[in-house]
């Protein structure tokens, strides 16, 4: 009798449990790794009852190839800004509700306005990312604030090129001066010859563990996304460093969309919210160091923060820098043709 009791108490309890667990919102999230502030999460989580489920991708390709694909359990998505209209023409998006947004209104107009989608009609700006070097000091002293760096000798096998077209295509093209998004053939080649000359000397492309690799002392030298590198940085401040070469970088802004089949868009949108409050888009910038473009959130951020040009970039390298756009179909399948080239290691 008193083991029948036990067992009911017990059932009844499970019930009860799974009733609650059941009644509890989860926000599925599909972004790049190390690109919100685990505190945040948790906050966010407590605030609103509910579970944030984090899932990583590394490029948008694999992104949007995932989507393109059929997957459909995302609720918020990050991006980068250029792939959002392809994103909306494929009807992979539901517009949003700015009601629940209210928030929105801290967006920096600056960054706004060079949006593709500046009524953030779809697309809400998350933070802007930059491309450029990360190295060792102490193994290369003679280092020059160059993509040119990428060429020289003394970093064979011991330098990573990001897996992303965009990037090291469009660096390229800042180098020989050209227009970093060019889609013309004989540029585009003359990039992929330069191109060829850095893959000789790469250990590998990729877009994640490079970080790591460069603070363990593995890689010397790294094309990287700015925050990415400066979270190295911070486990080895006394031999590595960040630059934005002399030549310019590709900018882009990652963006919160939410997909057209969101079980909890709802959620998404309190989430975007929240990440747009002034202490919190604070907060997020200091963990992550990409700087959100939330004007109540500068006059919050640490001096550390405030004074680093790799976060607040100087004007006379945003001049020489581009604006990372989406090209043209026959543009992309031109680069598209070419980055497997260069991938492939063809001459
Ligand atoms: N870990 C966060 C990486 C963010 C990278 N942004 C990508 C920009 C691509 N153009």
């Amino acid at each position: 009798m008193r083991k029948l009791l036990l067992a009911a108490i017990f059932l009844s309890a499970a019930v009860l449990l799974s009733s609650c667990w059941k009644q509890r919102q989860v926000l599925h999230l599909y972004c790049w790794a190390d690109y919100v502030s685990p505190d945040l999460i948790k906050a966010f989580e407590k605030q609103f009852d509910c579970r944030v489920v984090y899932d990583t991708f590394d490029s948008n390709e694999q992104m949007y190839a995932k989507l393109k694909a059929g997957a459909s359990g995302y609720d918020l998505i990050v991006p980068s800004h250029y792939i959002v209209e392809l994103m909306v023409q494929d009807q992979m998006l539901m517009p949003l509700n700015h009601a629940l947004m209210p928030n929105l209104k801290n967006l920096d107009p600056t960054i706004l306005q060079m949006m593709p989608d500046p009524e953030c009609a779809y697309s809400v700006p998350y933070m802007l990312s930059y491309t450029g070097l990360g190295y060792n000091k102490k193994k290369l002293p003679q280092f020059k604030p160059s993509w040119n760096m990428l060429e020289d000798s003394a970093v064979k096998g011991r330098m990573t090129l990001l897996d992303d077209q965009v990037e090291v295509i469009g660096a390229a093209l800042l180098v020989l001066g050209k227009d970093a998004n060019s889609v013309e053939p004989e540029v585009l080649e003359e990039a992929r010859k330069l191109i060829m000359k850095w893959r000789a000397n790469a250990a590998k492309f990729e877009n994640e563990q490079y970080k790591n690799g460069l603070a363990s002392g593995e890689f010397h030298l790294v094309m990287g996304y700015s925050g990415d590198v400066m979270q190295a940085i911070e486990e080895n401040p006394e031999e590595l460093d960040f630059v934005i070469p002399e030549e310019g970088s590709m900018l882009s802004c990652d963006v919160m969309v939410v997909p057209a089949q969101a079980g909890n868009p709802e959620l998404a949108q309190q989430f975007i919210n929240f990440l747009h409050e002034g202490q919190n888009a604070a907060d997020n910038t200091e963990y992550c160091y990409y700087r959100c473009p939330n004007l109540a959130a500068y006059p919050l951020l640490s001096e550390e923060i405030k004074n680093n040009k790799s976060i607040f970039v100087e004007d006379k390298l945003l001049e020489k820098s581009a604006f990372t756009r989406e090209p043209t179909p026959a543009g992309k399948l031109l680069r598209n043709e070419l980055w497997s080239k260069i991938k492939a290691g063809a001459q």
